[in-house]
Order: C-alpha cells, then structure tokens, then sequence
C-alpha cells in the first residue's frame, strides 16, 4: 500500500514592530512540539546567511545608505535563499511557523512611498503560500512601550503608523489572515494561535502548497 505524504503547514506571523510575533511563534512551535507535532521555527530576516549580514548592518545602522529597490530585493532574497529549505521541511511533514515573511517585505517597502505596489510585490512571486496568516495589531503607543522598540531603523511612529495601515490593507485582499488585537496576555494570544493552528495543520496535509 502506498504512504500518504502528508505535509506540515505554513503558519507565518505578521505585525508591527513589538507587537509580539517572536514570543508566539517561540510558544507555537513548542506548544506543537509537545503534542507530537513536527514544528519548526524560521524568521525572517534571516540574519545568519549572506543577504541577512547586508540587511543587519542596513537595519543597525541608520548611516548606511541603500537604495530603497535595493533593499526591498536583498529582503525578498533572503526568502528566496530559504525556499528549497522551506519546501524539504514542509514536504517532510514539518510545519513552518515563520516569524515576518513577504508581507513584511510588502508592507514596509510600501510605507517608504515611490514604488509601486505590483512592482513590490513581484519579487515575492513564486514563493511559498502561507496555509494561514495570523496579523497581530497593537497601537503604536503601546508597542512603543514595548522593551528594545526604538533601536532599529523603521522603528518610529510614522513608520509603523503607516505600516500597520497596509497590514490591514493586505488582510482584506488577501485569503487565510486572521487579525489578532495583540494587547492579551501572552498566554491567552497563545491559545487562539494555537487552536487555529491545529486546525489548520489537519486541513492542509493532504493539500498541496500553493505560492504567491
Ligand atoms: N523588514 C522585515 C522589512 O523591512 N522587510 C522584510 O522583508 C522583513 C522580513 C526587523 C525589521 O525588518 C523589517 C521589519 C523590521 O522593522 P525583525 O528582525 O523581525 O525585523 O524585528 P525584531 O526587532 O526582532 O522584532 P519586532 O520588533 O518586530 O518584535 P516582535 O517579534 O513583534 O516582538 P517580541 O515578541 O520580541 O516582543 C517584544 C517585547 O514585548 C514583550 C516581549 O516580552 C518583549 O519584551 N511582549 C509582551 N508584553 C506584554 N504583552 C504581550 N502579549 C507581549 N508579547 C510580547
Ligand atoms: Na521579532
């Protein structure tokens, strides 16, 4: 009798800058793997390979200047560098909980102005689909409360201001988001996250993966 392959899914955790995205795909992957669910975590950006070492030092050091196209693609590129590891995982029945991923890049490219927003989009095509999207909105003023908010580029009211607005945009064009009011203790997010997770992992695993 032939083995059912049955694939892990693609969770992808979005927002603005603090809004907790690390700390519930941290929790996610661990609530996954102690009920016998192969889970892994990825983030982007993924600072450890070539193009992440380029966009650190463009994120830490606000005299680096970078052409805004430029940067927009070593965003996408570092996702591109990741996809035949994605798609093993995937295919290996592991599920994917990632922490930022194209909308990201999507999102903060369009906050800067002066690109178009298909042209954005374009270098994200052909990248993996995410099964489900979970959006965490937090007002600026509590994010800014938030430890370390501040030190990076893009980490200032404007910015992230404009940033969630095209979050919330992206969430009503596209399928499989889910807002979440981040402002719950950690614990409670936990557990929304988790129950759509779950359900999510048994839809899919017979499902192919699409990509953007
Ligand atoms: N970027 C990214 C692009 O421009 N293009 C792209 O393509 C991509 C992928 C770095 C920057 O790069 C930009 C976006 C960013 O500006 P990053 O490395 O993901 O992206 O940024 P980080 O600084 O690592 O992460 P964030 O600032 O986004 O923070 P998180 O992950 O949302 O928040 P987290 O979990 O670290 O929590 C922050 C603090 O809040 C507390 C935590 O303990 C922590 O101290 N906290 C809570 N406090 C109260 N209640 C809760 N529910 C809490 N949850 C967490
Ligand atoms: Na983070």
């Amino acid at each position: 009798m032939m083995k059912t392959v049955q694939r892990g899914a693609l969770i992808v955790i979005e927002g603005v800058d603090r809004s907790g995205k690390s700390t519930q795909c941290k929790k996610l992957v661990e609530s996954l793997i102690s009920q016998n669910i192969k889970a892994q975590l990825m983030n982007f950006p993924d600072r450890s390979n070539l193009t992440g070492k380029l966009i650190n030092e463009y994120l830490i050091n606000s005299d680096c200047k970078l052409n805004d196209r430029a940067i927009h693609l070593l965003f996408s590129a570092n996702r591109w560098e990741n996809v035949e590891k994605m798609n093993t995982l995937l295919y290996g029945g592991t599920t994917l909980v990632v922490d930022r991923y194209s909308y990201s890049g999507i999102a903060f490219s369009a906050a800067k102005g002066g690109m178009d927003m298909n042209w954005l989009k374009q270098a994200e095509n052909g990248l993996p689909k995410p099964d489900l999207v979970f959006l965490l909105t937090l007002n600026h003023e509590e994010a800014a409360k938030r430890v370390g908010f501040g030190e990076e580029r893009y980490e200032n009211e404007a910015m992230q201001k404009k940033v969630s607005n095209i979050f919330s945009q992206l969430a009503k064009e596209e399928d499989n988001w889910r807002v979440i009011e981040a402002s719950d203790s950690i614990e409670s997010l936990q557990a929304i996250l988790l129950g759509h997770t779950l359900d999510v992992i048994a839809r899919v695993a017979k499902q192919e993966l699409k990509s953007l």
